[in-house]
């Protein structure tokens, strides 16, 4: 009988079966001889030896490792490109009581997640960040990182990396440690057995000085990627020994508690307090008026007030203690570009502000009306400014109305108050708000009295207009008139 007893087991902190593909329910989606799979089973065993898997969540990249939520069985979020070290600051803060492990690649820590990493660890959060160094982008098939090597060919430097061309490869262990707040950086190495287990000591330490509310860790993991390398996995392992740890030597960069200065006492407001808004519901007045629930598209070109619209209506649905949201959607051009908001009033908190399918829509302009109309609910209703539909245009599955709203406007004193005109049609003919509670926002908004004067005048004659000129039916003509 042998002197040894030889184990091969799972860490606990893995799931059973990995679900990914059915038929290879034991192994993992990397390649033989990757680096992935050793910082994983390193992860999972010293999460297993801290007794925190029942608190750890896992923070995957978008690289070779973005599946790693297959098999670590813990909580799992997957972050976008060089985001996870800003999706674990917002899980730790969110859940302070969690454990926080951001897992990123090379491409994904050190170049297009570099500002979040540096910022990550400015902030001193208390996050623990496994950073896989392979010098190369593996799962996109062997683009240079910024941690390639000098003279290293890969696809994107096909002549070998050049400090003239492509810069020195990046130091991320050496340049987070210039920093004053992160408390423990090292990096370590999967080139031979006296390493990897050097490695799951640093891992195992920055678990634990997360658990100890000791603030930010990072270890830097060399790790072989023998499929683009093109190397036999025995040889990567050798190659990162013997090559990459020239480049970045191994060793401790940072282990101290930062000083920090004592924040100043600032007394805890609510965000309702800090702006200044009553939050107090007792006190809040009571709903006056009967108010409808109704969601509305606005559209047309800058210029037209569009935005302005959605947002006096959005005002006064709050006026009357209405659940209410306002998104706004608009070209870089300060005029003439298209632009639009949706509007949403509601007796019950809202869920999303954005509205595939409004009850109404508010075209402006032609363009707006031949490109949302459609997506109006059935028996939705459309307020169109002009006086017919164009000829060539039909809307079978709701009603339509043309208001001539930018010649009534002309005609009342300014071009300005189309929008005030189409406002005052809208809450005659959906009756969502009362005119009263309109009257009130305008007052309280505009403060030059000539224009608050033919802002009444145009929500009466929209009004007007719906009530005395529209004949009331199921479906609009090109006409403008609803039969
Ligand atoms: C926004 C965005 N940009 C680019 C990509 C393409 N992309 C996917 S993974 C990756 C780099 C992965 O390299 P690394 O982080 O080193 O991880 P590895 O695959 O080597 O483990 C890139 C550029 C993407 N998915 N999303
Ligand atoms: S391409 Fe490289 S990093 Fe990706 S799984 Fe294969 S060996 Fe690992």
């Amino acid at each position: 009988m042998s002197e040894y007893e030889v184990i091969h087991e799972k860490s606990p902190a893995f799931y059973d079966k990995f679900e990914r593909k059915a038929e290879l329910q034991q192994q993992t989606h990397y390649c033989p001889g990757c680096g992935h799979g050793v910082a994983h089973k390193l992860i999972a065993e010293a999460l297993t030896e801290l007794g925190l898997q029942d608190r750890a969540i896992l923070v995957s990249p978008v690289g070779c490792s973005v599946f790693a939520y297959y098999y670590f069985d813990v909580g799992n979020v997957q972050a976008a490109h060089g985001r996870a070290s800003a999706v674990a600051t917002a899980m730790k803060r969110s859940h302070p009581e969690s454990i926080v492990m951001s897992y990123q690649g090379d491409g994904d820590l050190a170049a297009i997640g570099t500002a979040e990493i540096v910022h990550a660890a400015n902030r001193g959060e208390n996050i623990c960040v496994f950073f896989i160094n392979n010098s190369i982008y593996g799962m996109t098939g062997g683009q240079m990182a910024p941690t390639t090597l000098m003279g290293q060919v890969s696809t994107t430097s096909p002549w070998g990396r050049r400090a003239n061309n492509e810069g020195l490869p990046l130091h991320m262990a050496e340049m987070l440690a210039s920093l004053e707040t992160p408390t423990y950086i090292e990096r370590v190495a999967l080139s031979d057995m006296k390493n990897i287990m050097k490695a799951k000591k640093a891992i195992k330490k920055a678990l634990q000085i997360q658990k100890d509310g000791g603030g930010f860790s990072l270890v830097e993991i060399l790790s072989p990627c023998p499929t683009i390398l093109k190397m036999d996995p025995l040889v990567a392992r050798k190659w990162v020994g013997e090559t990459l740890m020239k480049e970045f030597p191994l060793g401790v960069f940072r282990d101290h508690r930062p000083e920090l200065p004592t924040p100043p006492q600032i007394p805890v407001k609510t965000v309702a307090q800090a702006l200044g808004v009553d939050e107090d519901e007792e006190a809040a007045p009571l709903r006056r008026h009967h108010t409808r629930e109704i969601t509305v598209k606005f559209a047309g070109f800058g210029g037209q007030g569009i935005l302005l619209m959605g947002q006096m209506l959005a005002e006064m649905g709050l006026r009357e203690q209405m659940e209410v949201s306002w998104l706004p959607s608009y070209g870089p051009e300060m005029r003439s570009g298209s632009a639009h908001c949706h509007v949403t009033l509601s007796h019950e908190r809202i869920g999303s502000p954005l509205i595939s399918r409004p009850d109404v829509l508010v075209a402006m302009n032609e363009l707006s009306l031949r490109k949302f109309a459609s997506g109006v609910v059935p028996g939705g209703l459309i307020l169109y400014n002009a006086d017919k539909l164009p000829a060539d245009f039909k809307v079978t599955h709701a009603r339509a109305i043309c208001i001539p709203v930018s010649e009534m406007a002309d005609q009342i004193g300014s071009a300005k108050v189309a929008n005030v005109i189409m406002l005052g049609a809208l809450l005659e003919e959906t009756g969502c708000l009362p005119t009263d509670t309109a009257i009130d926002v305008l007052e309280h908004s505009v403060k030059n009295k000539k224009l608050l004067e033919l802002d009444r005048k145009a929500i009466a004659a929209g009004r007007d207009y719906v009530d005395t000129t529209v004949e009331v039916g199921a479906v609009a003509q090109p006409d403008g008139y609803s039969y």
